[in-house]
């Protein structure tokens, strides 16, 4: 691979753990969020939720609510267009019209005064709804009498095969890896076939700013400034659904408090646009924390079936795999086009000669799902690698032996064909199993006590999605990024862009700053989805901060009377070899005068993936960008009495590609364990029998906090990648994906009985102690 050297050989912008520039504010509460963002005048909306999960709609009378002093506006479906032609991908209305499909399911909003009016509005409004029987799990859903979440769904356009286009299956995608008679011969010449099936709950990404959009309409223009991670698939989506063109919508993005994959979508936003047309007031939409664990878009709850072919010297023959994950009642298009990385998700650590995968999305009566850090990646992996343990245990094999054998190395194609010429999952093992007593017998627990371990290898992308930005230079030298890429608090925008453009440009990170997304003031960006800042908007970055960097030196050498090659630009000066120097800010000033500011433009999208497809067929995700190579390592000790667990020990190797800021991407590696200990051991938002949430706070959804994180070892690998800006890839997905898998068979080893679903509780930890002692 050949890549751009660092531009100043010293590292002194990347490579270096520059200080959060948004840090200070943050922590001493100078931080402007939508929460605290108010336009003068703005009104309070609030939302009529469905308190029934399936149901008609006889009446939904909004005049009382209207009579009320205060009361500025309330809105329905009559007051946005029909949804008819609407791609099943995104289905979800504004409001309900004649059928409601979950419990929380907006009917109507109201904009008031203030709180307490727009909540007498909420109870004046008078609904009258005729219950149907509804499905709100995966099992009733796809019952061959099952009422239809979309009863006439079918008349939909969906690429799927005609068998499957009926029942509650909203979407379907698979991998076939070899011919039919191979893959049968395989499983009919195994010494050994193994078969699991895996459950996880949802999971609730639980920012600490809830979704909040405040919107106004002047001019026949809507503006919101709402707190997303895309602001552009905010404008698409709301333009959408209120049947504008989207440069009739404009989106600000103030800062945003936390994202995880929960706010990559509208939800709020068409409302309070809605809400700011009729009352023709500015309108701010607040979700309580409520509103959050129960309406808006968890990781789903799924299901992983696998069945293995494999040989006595532990090789895999074959491999079937079926994935179910729940949409809940409208689909977002997470949840859909993350079905298509499942399939790829199971092949992706391991060589899986030949393979028959299905992942179906299917439709239920409950809130809708969508995306969350890692996507269906945590419990893919973590059937794929309890799996694995269990493969191991069948033929009497060490399963780090049996992990050896079958990972996939430099030039080994993944399942969908993708050829994967740097590997390094071998490597990454090997780092971590230099950091741990793996191959040493373990410490003797106190009695009462059970210890166990596990390591995990992992192969994960990075979202490839185009970029684009602007750098200039100013008249005084400094330099300004304007782009629509948006800080999620990862520091990969506010501090990370920065560190690159400055690397590039040649002047010390605070020299440079970044605009806020603004869609009327950026180019595009795939927004913060896919750990793809650094890489996308970071490399569209750089090559705007390469543009820049030549008009310079061309400036320079005229100044300077020498030739551009023996330019160097050092700290805010453009350097002539060996001599004078004339410093950023003059030749800004001379250039305004002659030919105008410098400015240069880059965009960004990652190149096709190199495929070696033989017999694959099927899969709708064709291929992967930036691929990164990890291992986790865990030990845990858990009370035999109690079933309670404890984390020992937790060892990282992190392939980031290139190192941009290492203290940021510790901080990255720490807040992802620590989501992945919450899913592993203790998240669960459940749903009662009537598709009403149960968990609606931290009273009983429980979160990590500080006192269960134990400190984690890491080790940063640097494996460039072809593409991302001086070889970096994306960091901040990728270890939340091996953490269920890790704790899990970490437990499981512990207590001498495999756990299969999530999360792994003192509860199911004491069955499972039971089960073993009973066989
Ligand atoms: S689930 Mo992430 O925001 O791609």
């Amino acid at each position: 691979p050949s890549f751009e050297p660092a531009i100043n050989p010293s590292g002194r912008a990347i490579g270096v753990s520059s200080d959060r520039s948004d840090g200070v504010e943050k922590v001493t509460g100078q931080a402007v969020y939508t929460m605290d963002f108010e336009e003068a005048g703005t009104l309070v909306g609030l939302v009529l939720r469905s308190e029934v999960a399936r149901g008609r709609v006889l009446r939904l009378n909004a005049e009382p609510a209207e009579k009320i002093r205060g009361v500025r506006a309330v809105a329905t479906h009559l007051d946005v267009p029909s949804l008819s032609g609407m791609s099943v991908v995104k289905d979800q209305p504004t409001f309900a019209s004649d059928m409601i499909r979950y419990v929380g399911e907006p009917l109507a909003a109201v904009a008031a005064d203030n709180e307490a009016i727009a909540r007498r509005a909420l109870a004046a409004i008078e609904v009258e709804i005729e219950e149907l029987p509804a499905v709100v799990n995966l099992e009733s859903a796809m019952a061959p009498d099952a009422p239809l979440v979309h009863e006439n769904w079918q008349s939909y356009e969906i690429a799927m095969e005609a068998e499957d286009r009926s029942g509650n299956v909203v979407w379907q995608n698979g991998i076939k890896r070899g011919t039919d008679a191979e893959f049968e011969r395989a499983f009919a010449e195994a010494d050994a076939i193994v078969e699991d099936r895996f459950r996880v709950p949802r999971q609730n990404q639980t920012p600490i700013e809830p979704h909040v959009s405040a919107a106004s309409y002047r001019n026949g223009r809507y503006v919101i400034h709402t707190s997303t991670q895309f602001p552009y698939m905010i404008r698409q989506r709301t333009a959408e659904l209120l049947n504008v063109p989207p440069s009739q919508v404009r989106v600000v993005v103030p800062t945003v408090g936390g994202g995880f994959g929960g706010k990559l979508d509208a939800i709020l936003e068409p409302i309070a646009c809605v809400l700011a047309r009729k009352s023709r007031r500015p309108v701010k939409v607040t979700n309580t924390r409520e509103e959050e664990f129960a309406t808006t878009g968890c990781r789903e709850n799924a299901s992983v079936w696998l069945r293995t072919a494999v040989s006595a010297d532990g090789r895999i023959l074959a491999q079937s795999a079926e994935v179910l994950s729940d949409n809940g009642a409208y689909s977002s298009g997470e949840t859909v086009v993350c079905a298509g990385i499942a399939t790829i998700a199971l092949g992706s650590t391991y060589r899986i000669p030949l393979a028959r995968y299905t992942s179906k999305v299917i439709y239920t009566n409950t809130p809708p799902t969508a995306a969350f850090r890692g996507v269906n990646g945590p419990y893919c992996i973590f059937a794929v690698e309890n799996h694995v343990e269990h493969l191991a245990r069948t033929i009497g094999m060490d399963r780090r032996e049996f992990r050896m054998r079958n990972v996939i190395q430099k030039g080994d194609a993944m399942v969908n064909g993708q050829v994967l010429d740097d590997a390094y999952l071998l490597e990454a093992m090997a780092s971590v199993e230099s950091r741990v007593t793996w191959h040493q017998h373990a410490v003797p627990s106190a009695p009462g006590k059970l210890r166990g371990k596990a390591l995990v290898p992992l192969s994960w992308l990075t979202n490839g999605g185009p970029a684009e930005a602007t750098v200039h230079l100013a008249d005084d030298g400094s330099i300004m990024i304007t782009s629509a890429a948006t800080e999620i608090g990862t520091g990969a925008v506010a501090t990370g862009m920065r560190q690159i453009v400055a690397e590039v440009v040649g002047v010390s990170v605070d020299r440079v700053r970044i605009s806020a997304p603004d869609t009327d003031g950026g180019g595009f960006d795939n927004g913060a989805q896919g750990s793809r800042t650094t890489f996308g908007s970071g490399e569209a970055a750089r090559r705007a901060a390469t543009a820049v960097r030549e008009q310079i030196r061309r400036s320079a050498a005229a100044l300077l009377d020498c030739d551009a090659g023996r330019i160097e630009l050092i700290d805010g000066h453009a350097v002539r070899e060996g001599g004078s120097s004339v410093s950023f800010a003059d030749i800004s000033r001379d250039q305004f005068g002659k030919s105008g500011p410098i400015s240069g433009t880059g965009s960004f999208v990652a190149a096709a993936p190199k495929f070696d497809v033989g017999t694959v067929t099927g899969a709708a995700v064709t291929g992967l960008s930036g691929v990164s190579y990890h291992a986790h390592y865990a030990e845990v000790e858990v009370d035999a009495a109690t079933g309670s667990i404890d984390i020992l020990r937790y060892v990282v190797a992190q392939d980031v590609g290139r190192a941009i800021n290492p203290a940021m991407i510790r901080g990255q590696v720490r807040g992802a364990v620590a989501q992945g200990i919450g899913y592993a051991l203790y998240e669960e938002v459940r749903i009662d029998s009537r598709g009403h949430v149960i968990d609606t706070g931290f009273e009983s959804y429980r979160v990590p906090t500080v006192l269960d994180i134990p400190p984690i070892d890491l080790e940063i690998l640097e494996n460039p990648s072809f593409e991302g800006p001086f070889g970096a890839k994306g960091v901040a997905e990728p270890p939340i994906v091996p953490v269920a898998a890790v704790l899990c068979a970490a437990v499981s080893d512990a207590i001498g009985h495999a756990i299969t679903e999530l999360p792994v509780t003192p509860f199911r930890v004491l069955e499972a102690l039971q089960s073993a002692e009973q066989a």
